[in-house]
């Protein structure tokens, strides 16, 4: 008979290699020890510490499948949702700031970026110094990223740029920001363009406020007539592919990651069950009770198995985005409807920060609507199985 730990139950740290359970271990100390102490504060007083970013980079967690002669780990995707889960175990904010650098603006400049780009970002980006950013979303095109009014026109050396991006992570405090924009000068297409903090008409004021993702900075970026050399534009790619290729990473990376803000308050709920008595015996002592245990441990050994299978295929350049779309869809419901229940379990003392859990819900909703929502998701797999759009 095989063995079963209540905590690993389909034995997935036995499908990993030795270089991915060194990854995991390294991610798990960095996220336990430096990024659990400060967590609550930030959250309550809604800080994002900039210092974050160069720890990362100096764990390596930052670019974990850029290749190493540009800075990065040269890992594999499996490793970078191993580093997504540990990090997102503490916080879906924290978490965010890692894959926003790592798969939304490390990756385009490396993949679509000309050689000039990636020498002068990427190494930057890696170590932290420079914080990156990535603007699509717009006041008025959210999932419909088609719709988007920024527009960017030919100058005699250049591009000038003219716009607003809404809902951006790590904006405010941004080095390099990666935008979308319809051209002119390409037939109106999508093209993605690498701009420097300090260029005269561009900023980022931070968006206040949040309820939710509060140790993770938004902002909004506006474009008020920026303009840029022609070194500027990301010359590899043309069209919604670009951006899409980088939510490709992005979503598959959070798969992983609510995961782990999932089994963080699954464990503090079977803690806080073992601890807490009423009616004479431990709340984990009733049905229902571990019937929630039950339903969390199996929804998130299943979901880690997914996010395992897709992450194998992304290694062996075999995924397909709708794969990406069950997981980032499937784990981000799931998880959420963990954090909620897990609060409840807390009683009174759920909806206190002090108890995590409440912490983990509120980001939650966020995660479930960013990278495209639950919904939109469901039509991407509505059209991939009946061949009919239904998004209009
Ligand atoms: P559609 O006609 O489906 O496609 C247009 C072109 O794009 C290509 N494409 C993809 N390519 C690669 N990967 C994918 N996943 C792709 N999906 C589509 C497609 O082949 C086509 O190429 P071409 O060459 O034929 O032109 O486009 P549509 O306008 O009908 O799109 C519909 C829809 C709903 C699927 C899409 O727009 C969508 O996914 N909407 C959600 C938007 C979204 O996810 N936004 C995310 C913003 S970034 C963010 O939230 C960061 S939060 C980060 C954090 O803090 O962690
Ligand atoms: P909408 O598109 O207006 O959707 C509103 C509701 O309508 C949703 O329930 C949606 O599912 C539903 N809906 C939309 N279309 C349809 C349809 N056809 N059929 C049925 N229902 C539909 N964006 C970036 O570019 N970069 C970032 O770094 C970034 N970071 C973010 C950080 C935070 C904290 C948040 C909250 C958002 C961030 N986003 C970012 C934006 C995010 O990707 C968008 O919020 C998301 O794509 C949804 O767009 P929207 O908010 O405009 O909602």
């Amino acid at each position: 008979l095989g063995r079963f730990a209540w905590d690993d139950p389909l034995r997935l740290s036995d499908q990993l290699t030795e270089d991915e359970r060194m990854i995991e271990a390294s991610a798990r100390a960095y996220a336990q020890e430096k990024l659990q102490s400060r967590v609550t504060e930030a959250y309550e007083t809604e800080q994002t510490d900039p210092e974050i970013f160069r720890e990362m980079g100096e764990m390596g967690l930052l670019g974990t499948t850029i290749p190493e002669e540009y800075g990065g780990l040269g890992g594999g995707y499996v490793s970078y949702g191993l580093v997504a889960r540990e990090v997102e175990r503490v916080d879906s904010g924290y978490r965010s700031m890692m894959s926003v650098q790592s798969s939304l603006v490390m990756y385009p400049i490396y993949a679509y970026g000309s050689e000039e780009q990636r020498q002068k970002y990427l190494p930057k980006l890696a170590s932290g110094e420079w914080i990156g950013c990535f603007g699509l979303t717009e006041p008025d095109a959210g999932s419909d990223p088609a719709g988007m009014k920024t527009r960017a026109e030919k100058t005699a050396d250049g591009y000038r740029l003219t716009g607003s991006k809404m809902w951006i992570s790590n904006a405010p405090i941004a080095d390099v920001f990666v935008v979308w924009a319809k051209s002119e000068a390409h037939g109106g297409k999508i093209r993605g363009f690498v701009l420097d903090k300090g260029t005269k008409g561009l900023s980022a004021p931070k968006i206040q406020q949040k309820m939710s993702l509060r140790a993770s900075i938004t902002g909004e970026i506006v474009l008020d007539g920026v303009e840029v050399g022609d070194e500027a534009l990301l010359p590899h790619v043309e069209g919604l592919k670009g951006p899409f290729g980088c939510l490709n990473r992005a979503r598959y990376g959070i798969s992983w990651g609510v995961m782990g803000a999932a089994e963080a308050c699954w464990h503090a709920a079977r803690q806080y069950g073992l601890d807490r008595h009423q009616f004479g015996r431990p709340l984990a002592n009733t049905q229902l009770f571990q019937l929630k245990l039950a339903n969390m441990q199996t929804e998130i050994a299943l979901g880690l198995q997914a996010s395992l299978r897709v992450g194998r295929l992304m290694d062996e350049a075999n995924a397909a985005p709708e794969m990406i779309s069950i997981v980032k869809r499937n784990n981000c419901g799931k998880a959420l409807e963990i954090a909620r229940h897990a609060r409840d379990m807390h009683g009174g003392n759920g909806i206190s920060l002090e108890f995590q859990v409440i912490r983990h819900m509120m980001n939650l909703e966020t995660v479930n609507t960013y990278e495209g929502t639950h919904d939109v998701h469901a039509l991407i797999l509505g059209r991939a199985q009946t061949g009919l759009q239904a998004f209009f």
